[in-house]
């Protein structure tokens, strides 16, 4: 998968592909939150949330070409979408959100591009900030990946379905560094994750086996107010 996927447009108003292409420009209370395949045709669909709002809408996608809009409706903003993967393995994604307010992590179970249910993961500190997920021990289910915003830690959730099993400790990057996404860059079926820096823009991957750094590579550089988006 090429990393261009990663730098998305964003949008003013997404209500469709035609008003977003009308008011691109405008920007930026949308925000792209995550991609995943929450229609289950193996295609990424792209979920929105409006920063001003709090609506909440995925973008059904046929490969790159807009399909269709489903609002999931008006959510406090105070929740932010953290992440997508699917936890529950019935081949669609489900949304992993974060509370900017109280703490509190969750997990939307998806039916498709319904809410069908959702399970607690209970309560962190607002220091801690959900980067992504990607299946680190390669047993088909999705990890969550932690940075600490004040110290640089950085941490692997493994996850057993929706269930919390045990940590592992990656190692301390300095927190000017921000894990931007996960995703498998040497085609060893295992995720790498992409790190970069808000300050500079420079961005690296870590080349991970399993859940242990093997070595880094650089990207490259831009300019540091674009961020990728997992
Ligand atoms: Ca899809
Ligand atoms: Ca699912
Ligand atoms: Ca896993």
């Amino acid at each position: 998968m090429s990393l261009s996927r990663f730098f998305v447009m964003r949008a003013a108003s997404p209500r469709n592909q035609a008003d977003a292409d009308e008011h691109r420009n405008v920007s930026t209370q949308w925000q792209i939150a995550a991609t995943g395949d929450f229609s289950g045709d193996g295609s990424p669909d792209i979920l929105w949330q409006n920063t001003s709002t709090g609506e909440r809408l995925i973008w059904v996608m046929d490969g790159a070409t807009y399909v269709s809009t489903v609002s999931l409706g008006i959510i406090p903003t105070e929740w932010s979408i953290a992440a997508v993967g699917d936890f529950n393995g019935d081949g669609s994604a489900d949304i992993l959100w974060q509370n900017t307010s109280t703490g509190e992590r969750l997990i939307w179970l998806m039916n498709g591009t319904s809410y069908a249910s959702s399970v607690s993961l209970g309560v962190m500190g607002l220091q801690w900030r959900i980067a992504d997920t990607g299946d680190f021990l390669g047993d088909g289910q999705p990890d969550i990946v932690w940075e600490n915003t004040s110290t640089g830690d950085r941490y692997v959730w493994l996850m057993s379905g929706t269930t919390f099993t045990s940590s592992v400790y990656l190692g301390n990057v300095d927190t000017q560094w921000r894990i931007a996404a996960t995703e498998d860059f040497t085609g060893a079926g295992q995720p790498d994750i992409v790190f970069e820096n808000t300050t500079t823009g420079d961005r690296y991957v870590w080349l991970m086996d399993g859940t242990t750094f093997s070595s880094s590579a650089y990207l490259g550089n831009v300019a540091a107010q674009w961020q990728i988006r997992n």
